[in-house]
């Protein structure tokens, strides 16, 4: 990969097994998408909280998986069936590595972020919780988070609690350390808003979680393209992401979980791949992981995954971070300028998510009027409408900035927003 410091990027070095440089004019290189232009602009892409592009080294794995060694996993004797095996089971080495799981065991396949949370509430919720037991979710979740616990709600009875969040979109935590009781079962967090940007103190909850006696699932789908995650370190129950937003194929992502609570799950889905042994009159169950992979899975999907891993590894997390740092801060300042835009979320952390309305204009005025100038943002309730509802807006238009963003981009945004003002000022 050809990625080498610049003077204008200047992120850390770290003492990882990244390469030591930086530089943000070559990682654009390997997105082929970046070169396009829309409405005749070049495309300036600020929508990687929704889905981030792929580099062409993913592109490239999946399209040799499909040309050299394509078959179903698990499967076969024959050869193709091993190799693709190998690659398949390789992809989930290096999800295991890229959160620190003690095992790759405990990383379960899904199709993303959503399906993993419903695993977790329709095996474990249903058979563990009761009547009156307790669920915390914070106040800042996206939909994924929420609607699982509403069906346990409907079909268990359980109490769904809502830790509160101040007008900075930082976590209430006193109110927290209130709700949390022993009818608490399980505390179902965002690692990094999708709306905000803010950064919840996972150590904290889920150490106070687990001194009551509840367990924590935490949302890492913002926080894996951003953040450096070690699931032990957190000690994290539950930890989920999809494999999209960190510059891989749609279609898959990942339930991480300790061991015994997995292997204490029942299956949530019967069929292929994930049975032992089965008659007419019942059926055993295969361990961890094989037990929740029920069907062909995501055989190219899982290998661009790792593949979209191994690109994040080799440019290094902490660049990635330090590089996305630098453009909030930078945007942040330069729409301070714009009189009429509101930024919604000033969290004490935050990582590079900017949501704003704007007086006049309709997020989706300012939307259309951006994509006009080649700008992609996300406009919307961003699957998170109690959110939406707490900051008194029915909608905010958000830039999310990814690894190939540049200062020129947030120039061209800021320069598009003073148009909107004008418009609508
Ligand atoms: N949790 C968070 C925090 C998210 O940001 C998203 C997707 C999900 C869960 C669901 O992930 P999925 O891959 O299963 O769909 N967030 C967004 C977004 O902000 N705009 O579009 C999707």
């Amino acid at each position: 990969m050809s990625v080498v410091l610049s003077a204008h990027d200047t992120p850390a070095q770290s003492g990882s097994n990244s390469i030591l440089a930086f530089d943000v004019e070559a990682v654009r290189r390997d997105f082929p998408i970046l070169t396009q232009q829309i409405h005749g602009k070049p495309l300036v892409y600020l929508d990687s909280a929704a889905s981030a592009q792929k580099p062409r080294q993913v592109l490239d794995a999946m399209n040799e998986a499909h040309e050299c060694y394509y078959s179903n996993v698990h499967r076969g004797i024959h050869s193709l069936s091993q190799t693709a095996t190998d690659h398949f089971e390789a992809a989930r080495e290096k999800v295991a590595r890229f959160i620190n799981a003690p095992s790759s065991d405990q990383c379960i396949f899904t199709r993303g972020a959503t399906e993993s949370i419903n695993v977790v509430a329709s095996s474990w919720g249903r058979k563990f919780l009761r009547e009156g037991d307790e669920i915390l979710i914070s106040a800042m979740e996206h939909h994924a988070n929420i609607v699982p616990w509403h069906f346990l709600k409907e079909q268990i009875g359980i109490t769904l609690k809502i830790i509160p969040i101040d007008d900075n979109g930082d976590l209430d935590m006193e109110a927290f350390d209130s709700l949390l009781t022993e009818r608490t079962k399980l505390v179902g967090v965002t690692h990094i808003s999708n709306a905000l940007g803010t950064i919840n103190p996972v150590r904290d909850i889920i150490r106070k979680a687990h001194d009551a006696g509840a367990l924590v699932l935490v949302d890492g789908c913002q926080a894996a393209p951003h953040a450096p995650i070690d699931v032990q370190e957190l000690d994290a129950d539950f930890y989920v992401f999809s494999s999209h937003k960190v510059y891989g194929p749609t279609g898959i992502g990942v339930l991480y979980g300790k061991a015994d609570i997995l292997r204490d799950m029942p299956p949530h889905q019967g069929g292929g791949e994930m049975i032992d042994i089965v008659t007419f009159e019942g059926s055993t169950y295969k361990d961890i992981p094989h037990r929740f992979e029920a069907g062909t899975p995501a055989i190219v999907e899982a290998i661009g995954f790792g593949a979209a891993i191994d690109y994040i590894n080799a440019i290094g997390k902490e660049h990635i971070a330090a590089h996305e740092a630098g453009l909030l801060a930078y945007a942040q300042d330069a729409v301070s300028s714009i009189k009429s835009l509101r930024i919604i979320g000033q969290a004490r952390e935050k990582a590079s998510i900017l949501s704003f309305v704007m007086d006049e204009a309709h997020p989706h005025d300012i939307g259309t009027i951006l994509d006009r100038r080649g700008i992609a943002v996300r406009v919307g309730h961003h699957c998170a409408q109690p959110l939406m509802q707490r900051f008194n807006v029915s909608a905010t238009a958000r830039a999310s900035f990814g690894i190939y963003n540049t200062r020129t981009e947030v120039d061209a945004f800021v320069e598009a927003l003073e148009k909107v003002q004008d418009l609508f000022g």
